[in-house]
């Protein structure tokens, strides 16, 4: 049996462990990424490791999420992670220059390489045909000093595309198509990758659609070979000497198999809200809109501009309707500004923003009151936009444009003819927002305003816990519900105590408070259903509960990001045996668990006393001895100080 495309990738950059399904394995990473967000608490966990210089082939810091400056906060961290970047060896994209996975995919990616990010969305990369993967900042902090990334070993599904996509139709519906099928679960512990005849309808940025919503299924990454669209798309961005030839053998194995015609794909839609609640846009048409918003990480390309602007020239979005654009790099806000499609989007009345992840994080253009906004992003959480009570739906371009001049949800197809998209062959290029690191790093002063709080040390796994629960969850809980984001919280990220006060708070605002008379008396723990921890890779998921005193959580099944968050952070992640287990638990039980240290040694059960209710339920211990040994550490910063000293 020949390799598949990520076999051959990952088999290159094994360094421990077998590439059987489940098995934790260590990968040699050879670029990462992070974004200020998460970049700053990773930058901050790089400093403590005490390394001078990253150790990869190259680290990229790109600030694209705290853009809005409403006080010194933002600010001064942006400040913080240039002059850091440049002490410790690593490339500063600088506010302006775009969103981290657009500008990576432009100007850094290359096929045939591992890239880490602290940005659940860094599998954008995989439509260069990399294994590109998403982690915790720390987990990104340690590849930049050189250490490998820990993780089970995924198996890989093949997706089969045959057919060409149809005029309106886009790569976007692929990936709902995807999410429709397999669910937001779908994708756990699987690469994804596309090969087959209908690949070749789909140029890089059209893959890189596909890849990077990949994220909304669960999976691992997900990757297109590298073939002539890769060679084109890398010598339009004058980087064709980056190229190299990889496809899949013939005889490819694959551990699943799926197959899609393209041919027979319509315009789909995601509905509020969960981006794998899909159904086809002709079944909602009609809806009012009260937003349209083209941009985010998976619509912000040339291509997905360009559309919009031919769409709406000498047309005007619909009175009903406030239309954003955000080009999603400084190239490409040139590139539509030097053909003339900008004056047709601003004549339009479409309000341009700037090149950063803007409302797909809630920083600003937050709909109205029980608002209808339809988003060409990747995701649509409760609360997420900034509206708590607003309906989010994603779409592709093509369905956004059409229907912010319609007013309301439009099928496409009905539109008439789809005007075309004429690619430029050489794209504007030009880097000069891109900081390299300083030549003379001792000469560097790392610069940290008031905002950046050092972190508190975390104590070992203790050997009883007793807790109470402080919440019960339903399923799809995602990294959004525990620890919110937007323009309010966001400039927190930085500072541990003040943005724990936010934890869980759009779900439970009495959280935080009880939580902190909880820590006094043995702290809490949280009860979970399906798939939780979904969406975000941000780390002050786990580290802001744990902060407040959270020491277990027992749910049906973790994400995986989320989970490795949970471990980095010293809460133990437990699942239950028995899922009907989860109806036996009660938020305000206490819980107590009884030789935590012995049995998370090596068991793979633990017992798990419910006082308030006199029973016991079991619960599982997934976790590699690796894993075992940092939450008995109390977290990974411990972990690693501890190997150091030997
Ligand atoms: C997101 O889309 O939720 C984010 C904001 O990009 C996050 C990272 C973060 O929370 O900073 C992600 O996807 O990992
Ligand atoms: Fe930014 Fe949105 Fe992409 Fe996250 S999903 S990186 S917030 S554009």
């Amino acid at each position: 049996m020949g390799d598949s495309v990520a076999t051959k990738i990952l088999k290159a950059h094994l360094v421990e462990g077998e590439l059987t399904p489940g098995e934790e394995i260590a990968l040699r990473i050879d670029q990462t990424l992070t974004q200020d967000a998460t970049g700053t608490l990773a930058f901050l966990q790089f400093e403590a490791m005490g390394i001078p210089r990253v150790k990869t082939e190259l680290s990229v810091s790109y600030v694209d999420h705290n853009m809005l400056q409403s006080d010194f906060r933002n600010a001064d961290d942006h400040m913080y992670l240039q002059s850091v970047a440049a002490k410790h060896g690593v490339y500063f994209s600088r506010p302006g220059n775009g969103i981290c996975h657009q500008v990576h995919l432009e100007r850094f990616g290359a096929p045939g390489k591992t890239l880490l990010g602290s940005d659940s969305h860094t599998p954008t990369g995989g439509g260069l045909g990399m294994v590109a993967m998403g982690a915790g900042g720390l987990d990104v902090a340690v590849a930049m000093g050189g250490g490998p990334f820990y993780t089970p070993c995924p198996k890989i599904v093949g997706v089969k595309l045959t057919g060409c996509l149809k005029p309106w139709v886009a790569s976007k519906d692929i990936i709902l198509e995807m999410l429709k099928r397999l669910t937001a679960k779908g994708g756990f512990g699987k690469i994804i990758e596309y090969y087959g005849p209908g690949i070749d309808c789909l140029d890089v940025p059209a893959r890189a659609t596909v890849c990077n919503m990949g994220a909304e299924l669960g999976a691992t990454c997900s990757l297109f070979p590298s073939d002539h669209h890769t060679k084109e798309f890398l010598e339009a961005m004058g980087r064709g000497e980056c190229w190299t030839e990889l496809l899949p053998d013939a005889d490819a194995h694959y551990d699943e198999h799926i197959e899609i015609n393209l041919s027979e794909l319509v315009p789909l839609v995601a509905q509020p809200h969960n981006p794998d609640k899909v159904v086809p846009v002709s079944e909602v048409a009609g809806l009012k809109l009260n937003q349209v918003c083209v941009g985010s990480c998976t619509n912000s390309s040339y291509h997905d501009l360009a559309l919009c602007a031919l769409v709406l020239r000498d047309q005007v979005v619909a009175p009903n309707v406030s239309m954003t654009l955000t080009p999603g790099s400084k190239n490409v806000f040139n590139q539509i500004a030097a053909d003339g499609m900008l004056t047709d989007i601003i004549a339009a009345g479409a309000r341009v923003l700037e090149s950063a992840c803007g409302p797909c994080i809630g920083m600003g253009q937050a709909p109205p009151s029980q608002g209808v906004s339809l988003r060409t992003f990747n995701r649509n959480f409760v609360g997420r936009s900034g509206t708590k009570d607003a309906l989010v739906y994603l779409c592709s371009p093509e369905v956004a444009v059409v229907s912010a001049i319609r007013g309301v949800l439009t099928d496409p197809r009905e539109f008439g003819a789809m005007p075309e998209v004429k690619m430029p062959a050489q794209y504007i290029v030009d880097d000069r927002m891109i900081i390299p690191p300083a030549d003379d790093p001792a000469g560097v002063e790392v610069v940290r305003g008031p905002n950046i709080i050092p972190l508190e040390p975390l104590t070992a796994m203790p050997d009883r816990l007793e807790c109470e629960v402080i919440l019960k969850t339903e399923d799809n809980i995602s990294t959004d519900h525990i620890m919110p984001a937007g323009a309010k919280v966001l400039p927190f990220r930085s500072n541990i105590p003040k943005i724990s006060e936010f934890v869980y708070a759009t779900v439970d605002e009495t959280f935080h408070d009880r939580a902190l008379k909880l820590r006094e008396t043995g702290g809490s723990a949280i009860i979970g259903g399906s798939n939780y921890g979904q969406g975000s890779s941000r780390e002050h998921a786990g580290l802001a509960p744990r902060f407040l005193g959270t020491k277990f959580k027992i749910v049906k099944d973790f994400a995986r990001i989320h989970k490795a968050n949970l471990i980095n952070f010293g809460i133990l992640p437990l699942l239950f045996k028995d899922p009907a287990d989860y109806d036996k638990i009660s938020q305000g039980d206490r819980l107590v668990i009884d030789n935590v240290r012995a049995q998370l040694k090596d068991q793979d059960e633990i017992t798990v006393q419910n006082l308030t209710q006199g029973t016991a339920i079991t619960a599982l211990l997934q976790l590699s001895a690796r894993d075992r040994a940092i939450l008995l550490a109390g977290g990974k910063l411990n972990y690693t100080r501890e190997q150091a000293q030997g």
